[in-house]
């Protein structure tokens, strides 16, 4: 497809394609619905862009393990234990599927763990915050997973192909961290005074950082009109937002839960639930590395990379054997 017109030199096509040719081809093809693939030519803009929002994405999920590792050892269950364990598993999965896809635009690995480390590449604003009882984890996985899934289900149909791969599977699990932290929430509510009233703290705490989620409102979005036109990005951060708080109030209200936003009211005439101002100066705050828990979580990465070094060496050291093992035999067999 667009490979064969564009960038296999034998065609010709791409040696005389002027860059204006090839941006318009480009976008034509996007504009068609059709997929961009790794060797497809795509403007050097669009590769950064994608670099960034998949880096940043696949750092989410490996960060985004942190939170929900507190909890492992103190489950109230065996049956909890087990569904967290599996779930922070999924998240590990999630965030290598997605470094594997970025790799397809150019850069590496290393480097792209060196971007989060140094601090150049974000990660989601949501785990900054702490896990503070068991609650919270019934709260990410309703209200953290219920935004991401609403992010993410339009990024299956994103125009690079391996992102948009990625994604359906991971939009699969996703639902699934949903529904069991629906779940928690529900078997919380359904039970004591005091269980009621954890779930109801961790609403409180977990409700205004989910909405942050889905990044500055849109006439502060720096990105969205490329992300858009490149058919990256389907619906603006508002509409997601939006539609995250129409699905998710009725399931709150159902559990007998409140929201802590006087604002939020239902407009039968636009047939939305109307919610409060963000505090966007919080946003910010945790976005320039101030928020709760940024500086723990990026110690705590810091010695997991440190602590695996060893690990890396390791596996590098038996790859060169390995492959002097093979050619020693190729040559002893010629
Ligand atoms: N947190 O122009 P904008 C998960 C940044 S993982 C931090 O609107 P864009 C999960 C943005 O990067 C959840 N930074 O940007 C994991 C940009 O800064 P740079 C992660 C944010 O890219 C484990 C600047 O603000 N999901 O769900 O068009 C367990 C301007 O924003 C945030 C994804 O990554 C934020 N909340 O839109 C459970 C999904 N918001 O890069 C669950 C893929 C904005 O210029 N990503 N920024 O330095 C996206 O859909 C988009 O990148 C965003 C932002 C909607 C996040």
């Amino acid at each position: 497809m667009y490979t064969q017109a564009l960038n296999v030199p034998e065609s010709g096509t791409a040696v005389d394609a002027g860059d204006a040719d090839k941006a318009a081809r480009f976008q034509a093809i996007v504009d068609r619905e059709d997929k961009v693939e790794p060797n497809d030519w795509m403007p050097e803009s669009y590769r950064r862009t994608l670099v960034r929002q998949i880096s940043q994405h696949a750092h989410s999920e490996i960060i985004g393990m942190q939170p929900e590792g507190n909890w492992i050892t103190r489950a109230p269950s065996l049956k909890r234990k087990a569904a967290l364990l599996a779930k922070v598993q999924d998240e590990a999965g999630h965030g290598l599927y997605l470094y594997a896809a970025a790799e397809t635009l150019g850069v590496s690995r290393e480097e792209l763990y060196e971007q989060l480390l140094s601090g150049k590449a974000k990660y989601s604003s949501i785990f900054n915050y702490p896990t503070l009882t068991w609650a919270d984890i019934g709260a990410i996985g309703w209200l953290v997973d219920g935004a991401a899934i609403m992010n993410q289900i339009p990024l299956c149909r994103c125009s690079y192909g391996p992102y948009a791969r990625a994604m359906i599977r991971i939009c699969k699990e996703e639902s699934f961290h949903q529904r069991q932290g629906y779940e928690i929430m529900a078997t919380l509510c359904g039970g004591s005074v005091k269980q009621r009233e954890m779930a109801q703290d961790a609403l409180n705490r977990w409700w205004w950082p989910s909405l942050m989620m889905f990044g500055p409102s849109d006439k502060d979005s720096l990105h969205s009109s490329d992300t858009m036109r490149w058919k990256i990005k389907r619906f603006s951060n508002d509409d997601l937002r939006q539609r995250f708080v129409d699905a998710t109030v009725p399931q709150g209200r159902h559990l007998g839960l409140t929201f802590p936003d006087p604002e939020l009211r239902f407009d039968e005439q636009a047939g939305h639930w109307q919610f409060g101002e963000i505090d966007w100066a919080e946003f910010k705050r945790v976005l320039s590395g101030d928020g709760p828990c940024n500086r723990q979580r990026m110690q705590v990465r810091r010695e997991l990379e440190a602590d695996g070094a060893w690990v890396r060496e390791a596996a590098l050291v038996y790859a060169r054997k390995q492959t002097e093992r093979n050619s020693a035999a190729k040559i002893a067999a010629e």
